[in-house]
């Protein structure tokens, strides 16, 4: 493990998400964006819809979502989630070794920006023991206007939340309001470069983004070293992903 790093760890405890201002810097995010039009560009042909790639649009021209990049090599976004000051950070939440999970982004585009309803991110993932997280990157200004996520403070220490199969691009499996926690829900305000690092049992989600400005997440996403995939639920997961991205295209 790297050396930790100071942070509110019994905050983040608490509520199951906390706020690392500054974490990647100006020429950083410049280079993600830059870097994640490329990728687009090079490998548009091949994305698979619902899986890779999601649009805000029917004519599929506006991109929301872009997942599992973690499978393609030789792009900035590799070698910053290998980044000391991140994969620390990681750790000292994580109180294990750090290991990548997934890299997406959420680059909900201004006025058709879609929503994502709420859920835990291990009902995606099926981690046990439940111990991951996800380190969402503020790419523009961020806040509850043009949707940002949000989050119900403490919803991680109440056990696997039902989930409901959804037809929501980029949202296979969404918790249904009358089985949503109690808890406050916090909406950060962040600046570019910051980041909302979020518990894995979380529950969380964001609103459509109404306004006319751009709201891009980077997200990079870890679990401990001593946890392992429940391939049952997992194998389960992926089928019903299958099934639903035929009926989303039927
Ligand atoms: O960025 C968003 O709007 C949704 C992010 C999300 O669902 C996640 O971090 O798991």
């Amino acid at each position: 493990m790297n050396n930790p790093i100071y942070l509110d760890k019994k905050n983040y405890n608490k509520t199951g998400v906390i706020v690392k201002p500054a974490l990647i810097s100006d020429n950083d995010i410049e280079k993600l964006i830059n870097e994640l039009d490329r990728f687009y560009e090079e490998n548009k042909e091949f994305l698979e819809e619902g899986k890779e790639v999601n649009y805000a649009d029917s004519e599929k021209t506006v991109i929301n979502s872009l997942h599992r990049l973690e499978n393609y090599t030789g792009y900035f976004f590799n070698e910053l989630s290998k980044r000391d000051n991140i994969v620390s950070l990681a750790e000292e939440l994580l109180e294990d070794d750090a290991e990548l999970i997934s890299i997406q982004a959420f680059v909900k585009p201004g006025s058709i920006g879609l929503p994502a309803p709420f859920h835990q991110d291990n009902a995606y993932w099926c981690i046990e023991p439940a111990n991951g997280l996800t380190i969402w990157i503020a790419l523009d200004y961020c806040n509850e206007s043009n949707g940002m996520v949000k989050y119900i403070s403490g919803s991680h220490n109440i056990g696997v939340v039902e989930h409901t199969p959804s037809l929501a691009p980029g949202s296979s499996q969404i918790i249904e309001d009358k089985n949503l926690p109690e808890g406050d829900i916090f909406t950060p305000s962040l600046s570019p470069g910051d980041a909302a690092i979020h518990h894995t049992m979380n529950v969380h989600g964001s609103n459509p983004n109404k306004s006319g400005k751009k709201r891009r997440g980077f997200l990079l996403c870890y679990k401990g070293k001593n946890t392992s995939r429940n391939q049952d639920l997992f194998t389960r997961y992926q089928k019903n992903l299958e099934k639903l991205i035929e009926l989303r295209n039927s």
